[in-house]
């Protein structure tokens, strides 16, 4: 069912996969399996390529503009009456990193379940995302990675939010292709979510 999107995506064909987006989305195909089994297998694909030296930096922003088109279409079908729980969230991607397209589909699919979500953006510093957890009263601190060399950064903002008594209440979420649930506990975050369902399930959970 997925098979055209993924092959779209991998040979960055925009006008391809945008159709297939819809073309899914008009047999009413879950929005959430259009993410993780077409979008997310094809980029996949992608940074395969990348890793093989077939494709460069240029294809992956090309693809990474291929996916902002598609979720921009999907985002409408993500409604909220599923799911009731609704809290604060403050989100990021770590310092570092510069990677959000997986940040940005967790953000819209939180918000449309009803959190209200406030975006750090990327390369984060811990300062910041203590500052703005204080500011924003949030219930949450989500924080993104997909690259090795910065997930360590997370512990920092990790032990910066639990040191500081305004913040005791606080749960960490994170999440990013890199992470387990290992890791994640390793570090002292309160869950890891593996993808936007994931996500979206670990935050109410921790909001309960
Ligand atoms: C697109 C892309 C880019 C784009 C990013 C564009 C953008 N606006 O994000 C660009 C071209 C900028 C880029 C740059 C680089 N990239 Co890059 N990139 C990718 C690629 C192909 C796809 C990532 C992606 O968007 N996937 C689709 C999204 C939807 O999936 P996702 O991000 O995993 O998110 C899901 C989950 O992880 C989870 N999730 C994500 N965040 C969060 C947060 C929370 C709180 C929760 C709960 C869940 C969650 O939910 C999401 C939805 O299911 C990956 C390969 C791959 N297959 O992952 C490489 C990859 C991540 N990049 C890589 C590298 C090395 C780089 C560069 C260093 C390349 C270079 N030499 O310059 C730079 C780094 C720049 C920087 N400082 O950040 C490596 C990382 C290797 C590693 N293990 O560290 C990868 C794995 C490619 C590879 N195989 O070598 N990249």
């Amino acid at each position: 069912m997925f098979s055209e999107l993924i092959l779209a995506l991998s040979t960055i064909e925009k006008e391809k996969a945008i159709e297939e987006v819809g073309r899914l989305l008009k047999e009413k195909v879950n929005p959430f399996q259009i993410i993780e089994k077409g979008i997310m297998l094809g980029m996949n694909i992608v940074g395969q390529k990348f890793e093989e030296g077939d494709y460069f930096l240029p294809e992956l922003l090309l693809a990474a503009d291929i996916v902002e088109a598609c979720t921009d279409l999907i985002k409408p079908y993500i409604t909220s009456d599923q799911y009731e729980s609704k809290g604060i969230i403050v989100i990021g991607t770590i310092s570092g990193d510069m990677h959000d397209l997986g940040k940005n589909l967790v953000i819209r699919t939180l918000e449309s379940a009803g959190f209200k979500v406030i975006d750090l953006g990327v390369d984060v510093p811990t300062e910041k995302f203590i500052s703005a957890a204080k500011e924003e009263k949030a219930d949450i601190v989500a924080i993104s990675t997909l690259l090795t060399t910065t997930m360590v950064h997370m512990k920092d903002v990790i032990t910066g939010l639990r040191a500081d008594s305004d913040l005791k209440d606080v749960k960490v979420l994170v999440g990013g292709s890199p992470l387990d649930d290992e890791y994640a506990a390793k570090m002292g975050a309160d869950a890891y979510g593996e993808n936007v369902v994931d996500a979206l399930r670990k935050a109410q959970e921790l909001i309960s």
